[in-house]
């Protein structure tokens, strides 16, 4: 927890970055966005997961200085791709942020998303930033929180819901949340074509998204035999190790320099 606190002071010397991991559109073939991954490789202690040092940050109260950290970065990343050499290629590309629920609920959250978008130099849409919520996040559905939704939606902002099916609430909150996409987890994607359980889940989370109006990602995606499951069920965008892994920025220019 010190060690995390001390990194937040000045992340580049404590060891935090982010990673980019590139979506593509349904074909596999065109990069559609990048979801960016915080890392944190401590000078004494190593590699450390998110998985570790998110709850961390949540439990200890500053995950919202870490989270502005990734959200003002990862804007300021995607500013500079675009003014690069590389610019044409970043214009249209959406970037996926990962929010942790009690953001959402944090005083003046709204106010550092706006501060955010303002280093993309644009202030509301089309500047393609996604906030990735989790389950978790509905738990605490009530009037501030819709509020709150709402006010992102109307910056342009767009509401992915990750980990789908993994958590705990009921569907009546895609009919009352400005969700506009759903992301499959990897965990329903890793059985998918020959494990009948995951395959009906993934269909019947297709349909009835399409249904509703919503657009599906799908992340873990390792094998040409999910890639082609997903692509005959018509998954909107696909993200996985298939494809590429989450990469640093140098990483992904190189990456996108072979493959695009
Ligand atoms: O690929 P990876 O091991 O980075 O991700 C592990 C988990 O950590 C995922 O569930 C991911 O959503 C979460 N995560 C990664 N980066 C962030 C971040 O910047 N903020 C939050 N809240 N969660 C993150
Ligand atoms: O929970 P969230 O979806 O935000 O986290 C993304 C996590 O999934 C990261 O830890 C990332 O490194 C990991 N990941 C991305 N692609 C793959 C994949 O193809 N297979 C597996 N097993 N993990 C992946
Ligand atoms: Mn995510
Ligand atoms: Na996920």
């Amino acid at each position: 927890e010190n060690a995390l606190r001390a990194a937040l002071d000045d992340p580049a010397d404590g060891g935090l970055s982010l990673a980019y991991q590139p979506q593509l559109d349904a074909s596999g073939t065109e990069l559609r966005g990048l979801e960016a991954l915080v890392r944190w490789y401590h000078p004494a202690l190593g590699a450390i997961p998110p998985s570790e040092f998110i709850p961390l940050a949540e439990e200890s109260g500053f995950i919202d200085r870490l989270g502005d950290w990734v959200l003002r970065t990862a804007c300021a990343q995607l500013a500079a791709w675009r003014a690069g050499p590389l610019g044409a290629r970043f214009a249209a590309l959406t970037l996926a942020v990962n929010v942790s629920p009690i953001e959402f609920t944090r005083p003046g959250f709204v106010e550092r998303v706006r501060a955010a978008l303002a280093l993309l130099g644009a202030e509301t849409g089309p500047h393609g930033l996604e906030l990735e919520v989790t389950e978790g996040l509905l738990l605490q559905t009530d009037d501030e929180l819709i509020d709150t939704l709402n006010q992102l939606t109307a910056l342009g902002v767009r509401l992915t819901l990750d980990d789908f099916g993994t958590g705990y609430s009921s569907l009546g909150y895609l009919k009352r949340l400005p969700i506009t996409q759903l992301k499959i987890d990897r965990s329903f994607v890793a059985g998918v074509p020959n494990d009948p359980d995951d395959a009906a889940i993934v269909r019947a989370t297709l349909s009835m998204a399409h249904d509703l109006g919503l657009s599906v990602v799908a992340e873990g995606v390792e094998t040409a035999a999910q890639r082609d499951f997903l692509r005959r069920h018509e998954c909107d965008a696909v993200q996985g190790w298939l494809y590429a892994r989450a990469l640093t920025p140098d990483d992904l220019l190189a990456w996108l320099r072979e493959h695009q």
